[in-house]
């Protein structure tokens, strides 16, 4: 099935100047970047799209994180492209990341780890409207 997600390159990766690497695995890959803006969160933003995570213990610094800088955030669009993504990215601690996964090579922790990726449909489509306008997606 032809699947979108949406793709954050983080304000770690774009500071560490490696946003383009990640975009070029990205495109490398097969997947199609049809949007793609570099925006900063304010940090009522950055809670409001991890709003799921608001229980957690680390939601206070993930927020103030996500709204440290500048991000890069992009729509993938593909066959199967969600779990793709995902399997792209690695494991959220880059430190199980597998070798030559993006979290692996260009992620620092489990905080500070390079990429976001939506894990199901549902939210793709939620996390792709909270960004993007429907004629800023350049499908065809
Ligand atoms: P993923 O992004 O791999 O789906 P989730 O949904 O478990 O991971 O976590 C959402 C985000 O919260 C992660 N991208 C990560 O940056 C952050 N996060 C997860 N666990 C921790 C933690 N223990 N400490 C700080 N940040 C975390």
């Amino acid at each position: 099935m032809i699947e979108r997600t949406l793709c954050i390159v983080k304000p770690d990766a774009v500071e560490k100047h490696t946003a383009g690497a990640i975009l070029a695995k990205i495109e490398s890959s097969g997947l199609r970047l049809i949007a793609c803006k570099m925006l900063r969160l304010s940090i009522d933003d950055a809670g409001r799209f991890y709003s799921v995570h608001r229980e957690r213990p680390f939601y206070g610094e993930l927020t103030q994180f996500m709204s440290s800088g500048p991000i890069v955030v992009g729509v993938l669009e593909g066959e199967g492209a969600i779990g793709r993504w995902r399997e792209l990215m690695g494991a959220t601690d880059p430190a199980k990341a597998p070798a030559g996964s993006i979290r692996r090579e260009f992620g620092t922790n489990v905080e500070r780890n390079a990429t976001h990726g939506s894990d199901a449909p549902e939210t793709a489509r939620w996390e792709i409207g909270f960004f993007f306008a429907e004629r800023e997606l350049c499908s065809d």
